[in-house]
């Protein structure tokens, strides 16, 4: 036998070896270590081609057209089995990571109305019920709307640094709502039933104050008003608001920008009168002050009295908040934590 027709004999069968070894390969990974078995560098192929070396030179292009063939076969039928096996274990693993559709999902942390808008917007439902509709107002003001305006003298000690905001020497951020109802009395016509409702400053933090909190005020400007019925109003809005059990009380009490004025106490709403911590045992709450509308401010704000007479009262919202929801910590209402948000869902 010829040397070439024994390289013939020993490739024919390295062929059908590496042949029924591609197709029995279980996976990709063996199936390329076969490769490098066969086809490599230093394979079973490329030690047979070392033979072309030592055969005559008119026999080296048949042998090299012989190895050529089988190494083309071998690269061919890798290839086949390669993308078989990659399209089975591509379907494997597909399979082995589908997603559980009916799992059920993790919960998400949603926030929910804060709870100084949820009171802003039972107080101003409830009083659209008796003709009163919602006024907001710049947050910096003149000196004049949120002091003088309102019969507060110079010398009045909300005006002292210590308790405002300055932002120059004619302006400072509102210290309460009052400034709004001054607009609303310059610009519209009597009778006026308004609610006057925002964030205010004060210069004052500590465990139970916030330098920047929120009022809302409700004044009514008719032809004849008296204090029966700025005591009516406020006892239905206290009813309406806690609950149809709870009294209303009102102590006298002195504002610069109403005469009569009066501090407004309801029931305890969390022990009903009975005495806890939150009514210091004596059964009351106070929730904010009222009055009748003093004609000083009526007139300087260009409102004839007594053609025009009025009255006004206001709350704070945290305030509200605290006593109806029980929160007991007013730096809370800043924090927007949505653990503490959430309570408030309805
Ligand atoms: C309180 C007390 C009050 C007013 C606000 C008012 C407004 C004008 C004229 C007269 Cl333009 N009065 N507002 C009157 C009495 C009391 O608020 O404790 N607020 C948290």
């Amino acid at each position: 036998m010829s040397q070439i027709q024994s390289a013939q004999s020993n490739l024919s069968e390295i062929q059908a070896q590496a042949l029924k070894k591609f197709k029995e390969a279980a996976s990709s990974k063996a199936l390329y270590e076969l490769k490098v078995e066969y086809l490599g560098k230093s394979g079973k192929l490329t030690e047979v081609m070392k033979e072309m070396a030592s055969l005559p030179k008119e026999e080296k292009p048949l042998f090299g057209k012989i190895v050529n063939e089988v190494k083309v076969a071998l690269e061919k039928a890798y290839e086949v089995r390669e993308s078989e096996l990659k399209a089975k274990e591509l379907s494997e693993k597909l399979a082995a990571e589908e997603i559980d559709l009916t799992l059920p999902g993790v919960e998400r942390f949603r926030g929910a109305e804060h709870p100084v808008s949820k009171v802003i917007h039972e107080i101003s439902s409830i009083m659209a019920r008796l003709g009163y509709s919602l006024r907001l107002g710049p947050l910096i003001e003149k000196d004049y709307y949120n002091f003088e305006a309102l019969n507060i003298p110079a010398d009045h000690p909300a005006r002292d640094m210590q308790d405002t905001f300055f932002v120059d020497k004619a302006h400072v951020l509102r210290t309460h709502t009052s400034p709004i109802q001054i607009h609303s009395l310059e610009t519209e016509k009597p009778p006026l039933r308004i609610m006057g409702v925002g964030a205010v400053f004060r210069c004052d933090s500590d465990i139970s104050h916030l330098p920047h909190f929120h009022q809302i005020e409700g004044m009514c400007v008719d032809r004849k008003v008296s204090m029966a019925d700025l005591k009516g109003t406020i006892s239905f809005f206290v009813k309406e608001y806690f609950g149809s059990q709870l009294k209303t009380r009102f102590r006298p009490s002195f504002f610069p920008f109403t005469e009569p004025s009066a501090e407004v106490d309801c029931t305890c709403p969390i022990c009903l009168g009975k005495g806890c911590s939150m009514c210091k045992q004596s059964g009351w709450i106070e929730i904010g002050g009222c009055g009748l509308i003093n004609p000083r401010v009526l007139e300087h704000a260009g409102v004839k009295y007594p053609e025009w007479q009025g009255f006004a009262f206001g709350f704070g919202i945290e305030r509200m908040a605290i006593i109806k929801y029980g929160v007991d910590d007013i730096r809370l209402f800043p924090e927007n934590d949505t653990r503490f948000l959430r309570q408030f869902e309805s």
